[in-house]
């Protein structure tokens, strides 16, 4: 037998081990092992029954993401006929589910006769998640067991459920709290004992049957506006239904043949791609995992305003005890109100309890004397950008704090190496740039000066996490790597703006893209006056550089965004969706004449690609520059900093799907137009 699968036996009882660190990936080698052992078990006199489980803390992660370009060997049986001959095998199979069964784990589970689940394991199918749906019987066999309501919820959610909730749901048999191996190995053998016919989850047909259509149709119309620009979800759907009308293998064909389908496109190629770029972040070349880090117990945050706030939940979500500094009693009062105020939205929305709420603002305090600040770990500065502020700031909690804090300032354009060489431990400072709503937005920019010692970055990158961030390592550079891009970006668009579109036009063309916004909606949101603070210091550093005059006209015109009600967009008061302005209208259309320019018709194909993949080559220059680790890098801090639908990717990612060649064409294009 081979090593990939461990044989032991219990009495009786027969267990098969899974051991394919580090998550039990179903392998093809995995597959090819149970495709053999499973039958010869059956055959075997001394064996009663069998014991599935894993080895490790998972029971089985799914099939081998790694392996999905390529093509199954001949040698390895198909998977779904390994599960078929699990199913009508004559003796009891017992999945012992000792950690998370996703994707194809939850389906071999299934395939077995029965299911023990330790406290503490999950199951999910989270193939949603990769663009794909399940592809081993799982919209067959889910509804079967769980009933179609839940199969829709997980697997069109992709959500995990807990093992309690999974033997509530009917897709485990017992909840173990003790030694699940002892326990499926007895229930094993009293099922062998019993000489019932091992149940076949394929052949239960009540929780499916009797089902209406309108259940399905319902579904699909709740879903619609979050799976916009997917089609996965409705595929799923159409599986979960057929389960519901079709025989059994006509079920499973119906689903193998949208499966593949799904798993071939390009947008279940990015979601894959998006799925190890995100676990890449965290693998710093020179900074090996094992790096010493401090351990963060307290925080402060300087500036009490709503980025100083924002940042300060983040901590009390995650349990940790923060002080808020600000230069007055009053400056403080308003910033921790708005805190509470924030607090008590999610919790009048029902997605927060109030006793969650006080424990969470119970860990917020606020002060005006740097001495009150001297033990933190670490100190976050959030004022406004303003160099000569921030250096003195520095210079002063330089001074009070203890000598081992770690000192960072979250400004998102100022240069963090002049900040921290006012200070006495450069080694200890570094940037923390979050995004706006920073409670909210899963993306943090840490960014690595160039005195920055190796445990500063490892405990920053750290305790992104213990904050449920993906923190991202980047270099210092004006606006550092998202903004930076963004810069670009939204230059070529002001710049079509000029030459002929309309701000609404390029908003619809990228929102059907996929973005949740398009560029000058996004403008209205985090407000043309911050925008134009910027450009200032854009000029300053490439002062022969055209640019486009429009946002300074808008901008002094004082229609700064959704905050006056109006920008790029009209706004009626306290509206989040702006209506097309005429006012801004006639302005471009002025301003095109006055420069000279004739109005000429943009394709939304020309502002997707004047925008994506003036994306693409920034982060080129990023990369060459080494203020990036890698191009994946950047498709992570798009797609968790600015909405790049997960579907396609990120900037880099796109860029190879279109092909170099093409872009190179329209970047050169831009380039010859721009500058
Ligand atoms: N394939 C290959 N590698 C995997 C993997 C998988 N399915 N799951 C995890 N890994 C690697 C991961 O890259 C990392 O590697 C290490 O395991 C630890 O993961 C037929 C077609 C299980 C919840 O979508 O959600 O089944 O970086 O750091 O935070 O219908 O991994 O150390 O080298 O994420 O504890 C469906 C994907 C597949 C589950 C664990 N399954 N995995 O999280 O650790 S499609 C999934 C996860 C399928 C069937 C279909 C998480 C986790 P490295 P980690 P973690």
């Amino acid at each position: 037998m081979s090593d990939i699968i461990e044989f032991t036996k219990e009495g009786a009882v027969g267990v098969l081990t899974i051991n394919n660190p580090p998550a039990n990936a179903l392998s093809f080698a995995v597959c090819k092992a149970l495709g053999q052992i499973i039958p010869d078990c059956m055959a075997d006199d001394d064996i009663a029954g069998l014991v599935i489980t894993g080895a490790g803390r998972m029971f089985m992660a799914g099939a081998d993401i790694r392996e999905f370009n390529l093509t199954r060997p001949d040698d390895v049986p198909d998977f779904h006929d390994v599960l078929r001959a699990m199913e009508e095998a004559p003796k009891p199979i017992v999945a012992a589910i000792n950690g998370v069964a996703l994707g194809g784990g939850l389906e071999l589970a299934m395939g077995c006769h029965y299911r023990l689940i330790a406290a503490g394991a999950q199951v999910g199918q989270p193939e949603i998640k990769l663009g794909f749906i399940p592809g081993a019987g799982g919209t067959q066999r889910l509804p079967r067991l769980a009933g179609v309501e839940a199969a829709l919820e997980m697997i069109v959610g992709g959500d995990p459920v807990s093992a309690e909730r999974a033997v509530e749901l009917g897709i485990a048999d017992e909840l173990v709290d003790g030694d699940l191996l002892a326990r499926a190995a007895e229930f094993a053998a009293e099922k062998a004992a019993s000489g019932e016919a091992p149940p076949a989850t394929g052949k239960r047909n009540e929780k499916i049957a009797g089902i209406d259509a309108a259940v399905f149709e319902a579904y699909r119309e709740k879903i619609a506006g979050r799976s916009r620009g997917l089609e996965a979800p409705f595929e799923a759907v159409k599986c979960i239904e057929a389960a519901t009308n079709l025989p059994l293998q006509e079920g499973l064909a119906l689903e193998r043949d949208i499966f593949a389908v799904l798993r071939d496109s390009d947008k279940a190629k990015a979601m894959r791609y998006m799925f190890f770029a995100e676990r890449e972040v965290a693998k710093i070349p020179d900074i090996p995992r094992d790096t010493e880090t401090k351990d963060i117990k307290s925080a402060a945050i300087i500036g009490s305003g709503t980025m100083g706030g924002g940042i300060a939940m983040c901590f009390a979500n995650a349990g940790l005890p923060v002080t808020l500094i600000d230069v007055s009693e009053e400056a403080l009062a308003a910033g921790i109100g708005k805190v509470r105020a924030n607090y008590a939205g999610t919790v009048s929305r029902g997605r927060l309890g109030q006793d969650a709420m006080d424990t969470r603002l119970g860990l917020i305090s606020g002060a005006t004397d740097y001495a009150d600040i001297a033990d933190a770990d670490i100190v976050i500065e959030a004022v406004f950008e303003d160099m000569e502020l921030k250096k003195k700031i520095f210079t002063e909690l330089d001074k009070t704090c203890k000598p081992s804090a770690i000192l960072a300032s979250n400004t998102s354009t100022l240069d963090v190496n002049e900040i921290g060489a006012v200070t006495g431990r450069p080694d200890k400072v570094c940037g923390t740039h979050f995004f706006s709503p920073a409670n909210v937005m899963k993306l943090l920019e840490n960014v690595r000066t160039d005195a920055a010692s190796k445990e500063t970055i490892a405990t920053v990158m750290k305790l992104s996490k213990t904050l449920g961030k993906v923190g991202v390592l980047v270099g210092v550079c004006n606006g550092f790597v998202g903004n930076r891009i963004l810069g670009v970006a939204a230059r070529i668009t002001d710049f079509m703006v000029e030459e002929g579109a309309l701000p609404w036009q390029v908003d619809q063309a990228i929102y059907d893209f996929g973005f949740a916004m398009g560029p000058f909606a996004v403008n209205d949101l985090a407000g043309i006056d911050i925008r134009h603070m910027t450009r200032a210091e854009q000029r300053r550093l490439w002062p022969d550089r055209r640019d486009p005059v429009l946002v300074d006209k808008v901008y002094e015109l004082g229609r700064y965004g959704q905050k006056t009600n109006a920008g790029w967009y009209d706004y009626e008061p306290g509206a989040r969706r702006g209506t097309p302005s005429q006012l801004i209208e006639d302005l471009i259309v002025e301003t095109s004449g006055e420069l000279g320019l004739q109005r000429r018709q943009f394709s939304d194909q020309e502002i997707v690609d004047g925008y994506v993949l003036s994306m693409a080559n920034t982060g080129a220059q990023i990369l060459e520059e080494g203020l990036a680790l890698r191009a994946s890098d950047i498709d992570v801090i798009w797609h968790y900093g600015y909405g790049f639908p997960r579907y396609r990717g990120g900037p880099m990612f796109h860029a190879d799907l279109v092909g170099l060649d093409k872009v190179y064409d329209a970047v050169s294009r831009l380039y010859d137009t721009y500058g």
